[in-house]
């Protein structure tokens, strides 16, 4: 993603990014990235498939014409759509029984209960956000596909999520390569509804705002190893926590196999770890508990430099920025 010059602004002789500084600046926040996107991306499975790539695009323009505080428009999901939900769903919601940490199947369950969640439901991103805003208040907001790491990470300090709507091509039900609303609201969505991994997504975003390319390079590293790829100790258990995981039937057993190589969780080796977004990672990362993951974290953050800090107000979902001495 380029960004125009006037985006750099100087204070006290030292640059940084423009950020958002309420939650109605995320309507700026939409930079997408293409390189998965059908239209261009030749191993899309829709990439040859034009009236999918014409669907794709009439759901992407709902997220195009969304405005913060608005409710998100329903899509009536088709029955082909439907079909794909209902593939993944029902082979997805066995293995999570022994795969999935416990806050996950906690969350599943009353999103079963209250949120149109089953194999036979696409459920609707209004009702999943009013269900986010009771438990944790975090809200989604509708995007047309891949978000710029940096705009993705803002929107997290803004406990907003940023999430697709369209579903992915038929033809391969249990992968794609671009995120879709199987990996947003089987793999994400459970998760945000756990204050303690809210609150940790909610770290991630704060420390994104203003960074520098580089520590945002190193916050989205940080991201997938943990938000995206995470483990955690349950009981004596290794289990899934990360939302890349728990929407890849392949991945997920394979995480959880003897294969991969698995290191204790630790902010500064995730953070410089090269990651895969087109085949399975090399290395996942174990965290102790979700408490443990928020405070390592902390101690992570304290050595990123930034010319100011930034402290976030509840009240007024706007985050005050305060000049370092
Ligand atoms: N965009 N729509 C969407 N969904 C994601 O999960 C997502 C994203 N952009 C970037 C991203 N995730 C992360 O992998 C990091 O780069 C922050
Ligand atoms: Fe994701």
């Amino acid at each position: 993603i380029k960004r125009n010059a006037e985006d750099v602004k100087t204070t006290k002789e030292v640059k940084f990014h423009w950020f958002p500084k309420k939650i109605a600046d995320l309507d700026k926040c939409h930079h997408l990235v293409t390189k998965f996107d059908p239209d261009l991306d030749q191993d899309h499975p829709g990439y040859t498939d034009p009236a999918y790539r014409l669907r794709r695009k009439m759901i992407g323009d709902i997220a195009f014409r969304y405005r913060h505080g608005q409710t998100i428009p329903t899509v009536e999901y088709t029955e082909m759509e439907i079909a794909t939900w209902r593939e993944v769903y029902s082979t997805l919601r066995e293995l999570y029984i022994t795969h999935a940490c416990s806050e996950y199947l906690d969350a599943l369950h009353l999103l079963e209960r209250h949120c149109g969640y089953g194999p036979d439901n696409i459920p609707q991103l209004e009702d999943v956000s009013c269900f986010l805003k009771e438990r944790t208040g975090f809200l989604l907001r509708p995007v047309a596909g891949l978000l710029s790491a940096r705009d993705f990470l803002a929107s997290l300090a803004f406990r907003v999520f940023q999430c697709t709507q369209y579903i992915r091509h038929a033809s391969s039900p249990m992968h794609s390569p671009e995120p879709d609303c199987v990996h947003e609201l089987l793999g994400h969505v459970p998760m945000l509804a756990d204050r303690t991994f809210a609150q940790f997504s909610q770290n991630l975003g704060l420390a994104s705002l203003g960074a520098s390319d580089e520590d945002i390079e190193k916050l989205s590293s940080l991201y997938w190893f943990t938000v995206e790829y995470g483990l955690c100790k349950q009981n004596g258990e290794v289990r899934a926590y990360g939302a890349g995981l728990l929407s890849s039937y392949g991945e997920l057993v394979h995480s959880l196999s003897d294969e991969p190589e698995t290191r204790q969780f630790e902010p500064e080796a995730a953070a410089r770890q090269p990651y895969q977004d087109q085949t399975y990672q090399p290395v996942y990362f174990i965290s102790e508990s979700f408490t443990d993951a928020k405070e390592k974290f902390r101690g992570y953050v304290a050595g990123i430099k930034r010319p100011f800090s930034v402290r976030f107000d509840p009240f007024t979902s706007s985050v005050e920025v305060l000049d370092n001495p």
